[in-house]
């Protein structure tokens, strides 16, 4: 089995908590910090096993991560075997579909942030009072750069998006530690943890049991998202006009706000089936016991859907297993406020809000960026002419042409606007806990 305590919380079940601050730091005098890491950061920093267990889960709790210019600055010169992580997030803005970086946060736009902490707990003053203590502790060797406040949404609202749509869902299985629900992907540890069977990367014997983190902060405009739903009502003649605009977006995401897949439930929303574990993720988009889906058939999931672009199922081919080295496991959490009434009135954002995205992988190539390019930015997949990810697809900043998500007329073209911005990220790694306390400190 997996050494469970020396894998960071974060990693493979998330923390969990209604609130998470990331702090974005550049280390000022390495020889300190080496220091400062082992004595009072390794303390703090919760593993897999202290987060299983409510008992042993500490009132906040702490992961850390380092980006490629975090390692240079502490003299670890080892080749940890990924080179979108040794050139760093900024490098590959183009790549990722960004128009550039004229979006990005300044900070991110470069190379000085050497690593990041994230703090979890159940309220913005416990995350604040750990934060300022580690700051002080901090003060001779490190300066915070940027931070960012994560918060789950209010009330009802509690686990789904800024969209409106509950998120959590579908993450990987990793093989031998979770045991899947009904339709959940199953992989080998190494797909996720660098080190581990099913990773096929040179890395140093260190780094085992780590995994990279690619975050981003990604801007919704949700009043202009809301529009473009007002204005397109799908013409299912079954349905009022409101209702067509629900499946629009729907369609565009592959689920309905309440986590049911739209391949099951394909005209209306059933609520009882989104809050259901054990049916909620329980589809292929292939019709039962077919090893592919029908590459003409649109009707009940468009292929350009989000969840559909970043986990085809059975449009690659079963067993997913086989098929598929491209899973991630997500741990993002929304941030800032909700949409205020002048904001949907006037369909327009003027205060940011969004997701804050951490995925992790063991292979940032085959998991996040193939995601967002090789998928979610390419309109020839999952067939040809299927266009953009209605959600994350990006096209420069150009706009997006989806196809498909009309189910009564299948070349009915949408042109759209971007609805997520890339505001920028790093990509980062998060050790095992053996590393925090030997290789990268003093
Ligand atoms: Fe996505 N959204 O609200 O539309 N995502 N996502 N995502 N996403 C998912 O199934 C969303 C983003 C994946 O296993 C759900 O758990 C938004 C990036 C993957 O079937 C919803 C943003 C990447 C899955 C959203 C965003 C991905 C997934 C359904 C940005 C990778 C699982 C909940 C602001 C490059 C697919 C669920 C599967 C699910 C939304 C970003 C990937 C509702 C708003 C950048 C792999």
């Amino acid at each position: 089995g997996l050494n469970l305590s020396n894998i960071q919380g974060d990693i493979l079940i998330g923390m969990r908590k209604n609130k998470e601050l990331f702090v974005f730091f550049n280390i000022t005098n390495a020889t300190d910090f080496k220091i400062k890491l082992r004595s009072n950061i390794l303390p703090l920093v919760t593993s897999t096993t202290q987060l299983l267990s409510t008992t042993s889960q500490p009132t906040t709790a702490l992961n850390i991560a380092f980006s490629h210019a975090g390692f240079t600055a502490l003299g670890i010169t080892d080749n940890l075997g990924d080179p979108l992580f040794t050139a760093g997030q900024f490098a590959g803005a183009t790549t990722l579909g960004d128009p550039g970086t004229v979006n990005w946060v300044p900070q991110f736009a470069g190379t000085t942030i050497h690593g990041v902490i994230l703090f979890a707990s159940d309220t913005v003053a416990n995350v604040a009072s750990a934060h300022s203590g580690l700051i002080a502790a901090l003060s001779s060797c490190a300066t915070e750069l940027y931070s960012l406040q994560g918060a789950a949404r209010p009330g009802a609202e509690q686990g789904h998006e800024h969209f409106g749509f509950l998120d959590g869902i579908s993450n990987p299985a990793v093989q031998g530690f979770q045991t899947p629900l009904p339709g959940q992907a199953v992989v080998p540890p190494g797909e996720i943890l660098v080190g581990e069977t099913g990773d096929s990367g040179t890395r140093p014997a260190w780094a085992k049991d780590g995994s990279f983190l690619a975050f981003r902060q990604l801007k919704q405009l949700v009043p202009e998202f809301n529009k473009f739903l007002t204005d397109n009502p799908l013409p299912v003649p079954s349905l009022t006009a409101a209702q067509g605009s629900d499946l629009l977006g729907a369609r565009m995401v592959g689920r309905w706000k309440s986590g049911a897949p739209v391949f099951l439930s394909p005209v209306v929303d059933n609520p009882t089936l989104g809050a259901d574990p054990t049916q909620n993720n329980d589809f292929t988009y292939a019709a039962p016991g077919q090893t592919f889906s029908d590459p003409t058939d649109q009707t009940k999931c468009a292929f350009s859907a989000h969840i559909r672009k970043t986990r085809p199922r059975a449009d690659l081919g079963l067993p997913e297993n086989q098929t598929s080295i491209h899973h991630i496991v997500r741990a993002g959490i929304p941030y800032g406020p909700e949409v205020t009434t002048v904001e949907s009135s006037a369909s327009v954002t003027s205060v940011e809000r969004g997701l804050a995205f951490v995925g992790y992988q063991s292979n940032i190539g085959n998991g996040f960026q193939f995601l967002q390019t090789a998928w979610a930015n390419n309109p020839s997949f999952v067939h040809p002419n299927t266009g953009f990810d209605p959600i994350i697809g990006a096209n420069a900043g150009l706009p997006r042409v989806v196809n498909g998500l009309d189910p009564t007329d299948p070349t009915h073209s949408f042109t759209m606007i971007d609805f997520v911005v890339s505001r920028g990220g790093e990509y980062f790694f998060s050790p095992p806990l053996s590393a925090i306390q030997h290789k990268l400190s003093a």
